[in-house]
């Protein structure tokens, strides 16, 4: 653990340090306008600041961020840290539903919005009584600013703050929302300190990055996998890190390696198979400078790590990690790469394996993966009961299943409830069963998870129609269509069975075991 003074904001460690220690002129960040040098980003992040304030932006408040990846997103950040206010960033790809409750939830008064995104911020903030203020952020994608004001504008009338809030190590600094089985997403609230533990543990001591890197995480900011990687880490060691606005897709992720030559990246196993399959990108070498990859949000197949290190010449490093943790806690390591398994705990994180009455299971059996460590978030805002059934004192209950072998390698086995983690990112299958359910033709719906050729898991629906109708192609391709235009896209079934009846217990619950192993009928 990082041994923190009381009085500490992340902003002054992560951002101003950097001037003091002589690196002003290293470039922090490269986005698509082009580098930023950590004395523009403490510059705009200190008018971010002020600007913040200009808004009658309180210690404690929460401004969300709903941010495509650019050097504006750090500058806000940290500009909100300076002030004592908590930075809320919301996952970019949700619905306007999704943002109706997280601006309810937060009670956010400021939120910052990229200006594609605007048209998903105005409607759910036009149905509150009492609505935030909102702020244009220019994107290279581009949209209207409507009649909020453009940041660019107000920074250029906005001098830098000077003091810095009093804050502590312990004092709330950001929330990362999480989805849950059932329910709203959860609200985890992270510190000061935490950004600088999962620096120092994973970033620094594990994944080895050091001030001449150059690091491009396809995982955006947003995700607490993408601010590690993309923002805290290299600002930790004072290295530079790769931002792109748009979606990651195989070929754009090999421009940017040939382009900008990272010697560290960052992905997820759906996109790294995704890279292998693309025979249009298979004579495409990717950065001479790469040392070495990451990837988590899901357990990547030993196939696919096998094949990236055939191709590009070094390792993945897989590991898991998860938004209340705030990053990786069990990792593979440089030089001790075991494909198929998620590593050993990172230093500094303790994990346990335990049964159903919270005993330690032995070596090789399956069990439930607890974890503890010092940036676990304290609790998710305003959900008692939740937070109660996911900490433990100072242990993290994470949900997976996972079996330890005699060499201390921990082995994925699945979930404990049914969430399903989709290219990195969690789906509820009872979300997705909603949404199929408001569908006209549909009676009732289940989704389970199924392996893509890949091995890689996304939703399959079991779907019983109304009044007898049956089952087509069109009708198939209808329902995904429909799902993708009421919730974030990338959970839709990939797959749709159509069935007479869903198989039941007495009680009336679903048999999801019989579905997990049935295939199309
Ligand atoms: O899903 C993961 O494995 C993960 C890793 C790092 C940070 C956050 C998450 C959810």
């Amino acid at each position: 653990k990082v041994s923190l003074p009381r009085r500490y904001n992340a902003a002054i460690d992560f951002v101003d340090r950097h001037l003091v220690e002589g690196r002003a002129d290293r470039v922090a960040f490269i986005d698509d306008s082009g580098p930023t040098t950590y004395r523009a980003l403490a510059d705009r992040s200190a008018r971010c600041a002020a600007l913040v304030r200009s808004f009658g932006i309180e210690a404690e408040q929460r401004v969300l961020l709903c941010l495509l990846d650019t050097a504006d997103f750090p500058a806000l950040f940290f500009g909100i840290l300076r002030t004592g206010a908590v930075a809320v960033p919301i996952n970019t790809l949700l619905t306007i539903d999704d943002y109706a409750f997280m601006l309810e939830d937060s009670r956010a008064r400021l939120v910052f919005v990229s200006d594609a995104l605007l048209p998903k911020m105005e409607a759910p903030v036009a149905r509150l009584s009492s609505p935030p203020r909102i702020v244009v952020v220019r994107s290279p994608l581009g949209g209207p600013a409507g009649e909020h004001p453009p940041l660019d504008a107000l920074l250029e009338t906005s001098a830098p703050m000077q003091e810095v809030a009093p804050t502590t190590s312990d004092d709330v600094a950001f929330w990362l929302y999480s989805s849950g089985s059932t329910g709203r997403p959860k609200g985890a609230v992270h510190l000061h300190a935490h950004l600088v533990h999962t620096a120092a543990l994973y970033g620094t001591a594990v994944l080895g990055v050091r001030p001449g890197d150059v690091v491009f995480s396809a995982a955006k900011l947003f995700f607490a996998y993408g601010l590690g990687n993309a923002m805290t880490f290299p600002l930790h060691v004072g290295a530079t890190a790769i931002l792109l606005a748009e979606r990651p897709t195989p070929a754009v992720v090999m421009r940017v390696l040939r382009a900008h030559c990272p010697t560290i990246f960052c992905g997820v196993p759906t996109l790294f198979a995704a890279i292998l399959a693309d025979a249009s990108l298979a004579e495409e070498g990717g950065s001479p400078r790469l040392r070495a990859s990451i990837s988590a949000g899901e357990a990547l197949p030993k196939h696919v790590g096998e094949k990236w290190r055939a191709r590009f010449g070094s390792d993945i490093l897989d590991g898991i990690g998860s938004t209340e943790m705030l990053h990786i806690f069990l990792s593979n390591r440089h030089g001790d790469v075991r494909y198929g398994t998620s590593g050993k705990p990172v230093p500094g994180y303790d994990v346990k394996l335990v049964d159903d009455a919270d005993q330690p299971v032995a070596t090789g059996e399956e069990g439930s993966l607890w974890v503890r460590g010092p940036s676990c978030c304290v609790a998710y805002w305003n959900q008692r009961e939740r937070s109660l059934s996911t900490f433990h004192g100072p242990w993290t209950r994470t949900g997976d299943r996972y079996v330890r072998d005699a060499d201390g390698y921990y082995t994925y086995a699945g979930r404990a409830d049914d969430m399903l983690k989709v290219g990195g990112i969690w789906v509820s299958p009872f979300e997705v069963e909603s949404a199929l359910a408001a569908h006209d033709a549909v009676l009732e719906a289940a989704v389970v998870g199924d392996a893509d050729a890949d091995g890689l898991v996304k939703p399959r629906a079991f779907v019983v129609l109304k009044g007898g109708r049956e089952g087509s192609p069109e009708l198939e391709a209808e329902l995904k269509a429909f799902v993708k235009g009421n919730l974030a896209p990338y959970k839709y079934p990939r797959w749709v069975v159509f069935l007479s009846e869903l198989p039941k217990t007495a009680t009336g619950k679903i048999q999801r075991y019989k579905l997990r192993v049935a295939r199309e009928t």
